[in-house]
């Protein structure tokens, strides 16, 4: 019980359990999982929700949302998502994958489930690395960027360029909300928290495919202290991969609050 003219200002949110996480200190993944979280609560789906998230580092999220929850191949989450969202259309799903998983092995998938207008919601994690397996190259690397795969630095002549998926999977008909978004500070994971909270409301409103793309660190496979990292994700990661808002189809445009 608090004492008079206390009040609650934080608490962990109802739809994420109360565990200590596997992430690596500084890493960003917590720091969206309780957006997503805080989100859920705030929408008071968190009985209806389904999340699904591949391979990669947040393979154990099913540990930390409170929500049901289910387990997809390498790649596979949006064929999952979407096998959830037919059979059960009053549930709301949510998918939460890297770029490793979202912009290399399942690149097909995604492409295809935006195509479709799925009415799923997408949490695409970039940082730029294959974080789960020791830092390798991955499509979204910038160039230059050393990694373990590539210790004198990406060279596009070489290992081509990086994938810009907000940009290409905002020409997909299908597709009604897409955007980037970053959380390297705090005015940064403000804007993020709106664009899931719009995301979802865009599945709420059975408008079909979201999709916020989540600029983030890798501290551990980066070499970075948490603070260098955060700089390398302003300085370097968000000038390659700018912010903004990629589609947003005119059916959803009442449902985004600024
Ligand atoms: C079919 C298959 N191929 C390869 C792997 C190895 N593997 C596991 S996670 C991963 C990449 C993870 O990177 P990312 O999706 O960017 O997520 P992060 O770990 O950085 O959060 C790879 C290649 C696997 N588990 N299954």
């Amino acid at each position: 019980m608090l004492a008079k003219n206390m009040q609650v200002v934080y608490k962990m949110p109802d739809a994420l359990t109360d565990v200590v996480t596997h992430y690596c200190p500084g890493c960003t993944h917590g720091v969206i999982h309780r957006l997503i979280g805080e989100v859920i609560d705030e929408l008071g789906i968190r009985e209806k929700t389904i999340g699904v998230a591949p391979v990669g580092c947040s393979v154990f999220a099913y540990n930390y949302f409170d929500t049901d929850f289910a387990e997809a191949a390498h790649g596979r989450a949006p064929a999952m998502a979407t096998g959830l969202k037919r059979v059960h259309p009053d549930r709301v799903v949510f998918t939460y994958h890297g770029d490793g998983d979202l912009a290399a092995i399942g690149t097909a998938e995604i492409i295809h489930a935006a195509a479709r207008g799925e009415n799923i919601t997408v949490f695409f994690v970039n940082n730029a690395v294959y974080g789960m397996t020791g830092g390798q190259m991955a499509p979204t690397t910038l160039p230059g960027m050393t990694t373990t795969s590539s210790p004198r630095g990406r060279d596009v002549e070489l290992q081509g360029f990086p994938l810009h998926m907000a940009e290409m999977l905002a020409q997909m008909p299908g597709a009604s909300y897409i955007v980037r978004r970053s959380v390297h500070d705090p005015g940064h994971i403000n804007q993020t928290r709106k664009a899931i909270k719009a995301a979802l409301k865009v599945q709420l409103n059975q408008a079909g495919f979201s999709l916020v793309e989540i600029l983030s660190n890798c501290p551990t496979n980066w070499g970075m202290s948490a603070m260098e990292s955060m700089n390398f994700l302003k300085e370097q990661m968000v000038p390659f991969y700018p912010l903004g808002d990629y589609r947003i189809a005119d059916a959803v445009k009442s449902l985004i609050v600024k």
